[in-house]
């Protein structure tokens, strides 16, 4: 049991003495020296089995005390102009947005809060990409987006015109709303509005450039991961669910700053505690390092007064509730509710005016107390830091907005509010052009704008900035990986084991086999890739310290500093973000990675779509494996396992191209397919192809059939002749092809129907082709209309179709649009149980016998049979008409 901490003071003549003890310490040996004996301390009196009485936060404070704050060696002044006019121009951006169309939206509030904390990182810290040094990289609070337009737009890089032009992409020259790089691909890095994503992203962003430099692939010198993430947004699991990770792999190429303007948009983050000292307890465990940016220089004398620390106890016992109420005040209002508290306090700002105490400025909006912390944190070696700095959420909107709860959704000022903004922010511009709220850039040759340009000169050039541009890679053709395509023989084997002798293969090509990044989520036992932890070792940044158990077995669990594997343990986001790092490493970091994701299929897009719709965003290249796949493939692991609807979800990314492969060579031509297409044709996409543990005979490749096996389906095995009677076109994918082709013989041996075995590797690029010519065909009604691929193959075979998948209805049924025939489709819809392969795929009705009712069905309804012979196989089959359906039971 924890004992109660008392709060009362019962010996305070003891508590001097103690005190006076370690400032001694502190004095003569060192802080380190305090450090370690209150170590000591603490172990000793955990031995009584008590809790330690004392938190893992610290007052709150600034973290660095004055005397050693880096000083900011610029012009404090033209500084603060310049930052005026982007704050003034990322306002009336989204204003001139808004006049135009009330439509469109837009925010304010969040940049006035954080303008500073960009302006310094901008003026001081951020470095663009060199001939010498790839450059830093931003993770920007997304809904900023118009203040970093804005100071783009100073800098001579955007104009007027485009600055109108916010929100308005759909011409395809406007500015996109947030950091989009696939709307602004030279200009934005990274996708960070979907609250969460930025910040993990970040963390292995840093991760995976750490990864390279100790591989050797590309040197990351002092370069630096900067995150801008709103204090609300710290809510999000995946802000803080990785902070471990970082801390463990002493990240200190990694900085994030947290803009606490402690409101996200309903009100206050944390209105009944403090919302910093709550973040410093969590990332003071994860191991980082915290700098605390509470307080602006304004409240330096007063600290300097507070001798018996009576202000510092009201700092630490007022509420963000109550924070943000004096900000959305004044200063009476500040002196009556904070110093108020105590006649001490109170006399203490006895010669201050109320416009004096509500100018004692916060953290965050002080440029030195920001540089500071800025020069700390890229300072800082063996872990990664965090920057809690205190601002006010629409700082300078005054009435409209400042501290409100309403600010966040603020679009516009009325004319009194704009004038108090230009007065307050001393913006050069008359009363009479207010009404039109004109943008306002000085000339130039002005000293604003020779001071701006010679920072950034300074700095690399400019930022945000992305280059996508890299050299095409040397890929292997489909020679390269003959061992597959010759087919296995007697052998059986699954495609899964069919990969990893692929990914092998292009492992040892001398010229891509070092870019080859496997990532698994603690689950490479599971598809047999274990071999590759001995082969190529896993990385850690610090080696192996130990001896694995293992050790003197063939496949030890061997830990590398040069590992090639990543192995990120269980936790799909962080595999995933991994993967988004070196699948983007060809944009930022000038060096194209080719990730290679293995998972189970089940806890990928449906587990983290949200980064997958991402990847298309950023431009991803390289694969993502969904190991174990199909509904009914993967027995025994259940409902939470199986999946059937994995597809459905990739064809949602854009980008994203999926295949389901049944046979081994079709797996080899479509990852030799998706090198050439990635990295030598460079088109902005990524690949998504199930692979299944079912093990089967593989057979060779049949000449001729890569065309279709990329476009989505080639003829497998035609068995119908010229004077076929009766005949059926049978579909499949995956392991169930299999099925079909067991289908396809019964349907002879029981019915003698002749049954064209079609293996259809992609519905979804089947659709997708299909949709692009129909809408061309409606476009262009004068013209010959273009034959869609699935017409093309099916058009003039004879008889129904069926198709047979391990996945729901809905991915065979998206080429019904494109079948003339009759049409059938069987699918796994439902949740999956446990059992065998054999009785999962009865009780999804997509087995053989299934496919067989529907091809004698869909001969009935053609008028080429009677209904009694779908009655007799029924009864042949053993089939209970009545059984429930999988769907609903
Ligand atoms: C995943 C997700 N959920 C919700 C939103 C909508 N949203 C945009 S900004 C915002 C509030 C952000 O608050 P905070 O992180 O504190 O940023 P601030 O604007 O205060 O700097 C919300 C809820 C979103 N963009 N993404
Ligand atoms: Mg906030």
């Amino acid at each position: 049991m924890a004992t109660e901490q008392k709060n009362t003071d019962e010996d305070p003549v003891e508590t001097l003495e103690w005190i006076e003890a370690i400032s001694s310490i502190i004095e003569n040996e060192g802080v380190e020296r305090a450090q370690f004996l209150l170590e000591r301390l603490s172990a000793k009196v955990t031995e009584t089995g008590a809790q330690l009485p004392y938190a893992i936060t610290t007052p709150y404070r600034n973290t660095i005390p004055i005397e050693q704050e880096s000083r900011m060696p610029g012009d404090l002044f033209m500084e603060r102009g310049i930052r005026s006019l982007i704050r003034w121009n990322a306002m009336a951006m989204v204003m001139r947005a808004n006049l135009k169309d009330g439509t469109l939206g837009g925010h304010i509030s969040s940049f006035q809060s954080s303008a500073t904390l960009y302006d310094v990182g901008f003026n001081y810290f951020f470095r663009a990409r060199t001939p010498q040094q790839e450059g830093d990289l931003l993770y920007i609070q997304g809904h900023c987006a118009p203040g970093i337009y804005a100071r783009s737009f100073l800098e001579g890089r955007l104009s007027e015109e485009q600055l109108d032009k916010f929100r308005q992409e759909a011409d395809g020259d406007g500015l996109s709303s947030y950091p989009h790089p696939w709307l602004m691909p030279d200009y934005w890095q990274f996708p960070t509005v979907s609250m969460g994503l930025g910040p993990l992203q970040a963390i292995y962003q840093a991760h995976v450039m750490k990864y390279l430099d100790n591989r050797g692939l590309a040197e990351s010198k002092d370069r630096k991961v900067w995150c801008f993430t709103g204090d609300g947004e710290m809510d999000e699991p995946e802000s803080q669910g990785a902070i471990s990770l970082a801390g463990r792999e002493k990240l200190d190429n990694l900085i994030f700053v947290v803009n606490c303007n402690l409101q996200r948009l309903d009100g206050p983050v944390r209105g009944n505690g403090k919302i910093i000292q709550e973040l410093e307890g969590s990332f003071r465990g994860a191991g980082w390092n915290v700098i605390k940016v509470v307080w602006g220089r304004m409240w330096d004398p007063l600290f300097e007064k507070d001798k018996n620390g009576l202000m510092q106890k009201r700092m630490d016992e007022a509420v963000d509730g109550e924070y943000q109420a004096y900000k959305s005040r004044d200063g009476a209002y500040v002196r009556e509710k904070f110093f108020g508290k105590y006649p001490e306090l109170m006399k203490m700002v006895e010669g201050m005016t109320d416009e004096d105490i509500y100018r004692l400025n916060r953290g965050g909006h002080d440029p030195y107390k920001v540089y500071a912390a800025y020069a700390a944190a890229t300072k800082h070696k063996g872990q990664p830091t965090v920057i809690l700095a205190k601002t006010v959420k629409g700082y300078g909107m005054g009435l409209a907005g400042e501290a409100q709860n309403i600010t966040h959704s603020v679009k516009k000022l009325d004319l009194e509010e704009l004038k108090i903004f230009r007065d307050r922010f001393d913006i050069p511009l008359p009363d009479s052009e207010l009404e039109s709220i004109s943008y306002y850039k000085p000339a130039d040759d002005s000293p604003e704008m020779r001071y701006l340009q010679a920072r950034r000169e300074s700095l690399g050039g400019f930022l945000p900035g992305r280059s996508p541009d890299f050299e095409a890679l040397k890929v292997p053709g489909l020679e390269a990986f003959e061992a597959v395509t010759k087919g296995s023989g007697d052998r059986e084997i699954s495609t899964t084991m069919a990969f990893v002798r692929i990914l092998s293969a292009i492992i040892k090509d001398k010229n891509i086999g070092s870019r080859v990044v496997p990532i698994v989520p603690d689950e490479a036992r599971t598809f047999g890739m274990e071999g590759m932890f001995r082969q190529l070792g896993i990385y850690s940044s610090v080696g192996q310290l130990y001896e694995p158990t293992d050790a003197g077995q063939i496949m030890y669990y061997r830990e590398d500093q040069k590992g090639q594997v990543l192995e990120e343990g269980i936790n799909e986001g962080g595999a995933f973000s991994a993967w988004l790092a070196a699948a983007t490493s060809y944009a930022n970091n000038n060096c194209p990675l080719i990730p290679f994701y293995v998972f189970y299929s089940m806890f990928g897009f449906q587990r983290v779509g949200d980064l997958c719709w991402a990847a298309g965003d950023l431009q991803g290249r390289g694969f993502l494996l969904g190991g174990t796949s199909g509904r009914t493939t993967l027995n025994g692991e259940g409902l939470q396992h199986q999946d059937g609807h994995s597809h459905i979800l990739a064809n949602t990314v854009p980008n994203c191209a999926s295949y389901d492969p049944t046979f081994a060579y079709e797996l080899a031509v479509v990852i030799q397919h998706g090198l050439e297409e990635m990295f030598v044709l460079q088109k902005p996409k990524y690949f998504y192809i199930t692979i299944m543990n079912e093990n089967y005979k593989q057979p060779a490749m049949p000449k001729g059939c890569e065309e279709g096996i990329i476009k989505g389906m080639y003829l497998f095995k035609k068995n119908s002749k010229k004077n076929s009677k009766k005949v059926v076109q049978l579909l499949g994918s995956g392991t169930i092809l299999q099925e079909v082709i067991a289908a396809a013989d019964l349907l002879k041996d029981d019915f003698d129907i002749d049954a064209d075995i079609w293996s259809v590797t992609s519905f979804n690029e089947l659709r997708r082709e299909g949709q692009a010519l129909a809408r061309w065909n409606m476009l262009h009604p004068e013209e010959k209309p273009k034959q869609n691929y699935v017409d093309s193959c099916l058009g003039k075979a004879k008889g129904p179709v069926i198709a047979s998948t391990d996945y729901m209805k809905n991915y065979a049924d998206q080429i019904r649009d494109y079948i003339s025939a009759t049409y059938t489709v069987l699918g796994t819809d439902g949740f999956g149980r446990s059992d065998t392969r054999e009785k999962l795929r009865h009780f999804f009705e997509v087995d053989r016998y299934f496919i067989v009712i529907a091809a004698l069905s869909a001969l009935v309804e053609d008028n080429v049979i009677t209904s009694d012979v779908v009655s007799k196989a029924i009864k042949q089959y053993k089939i209970d008409p009545d059984k429930l359906d999988p769907v609903i039971s």
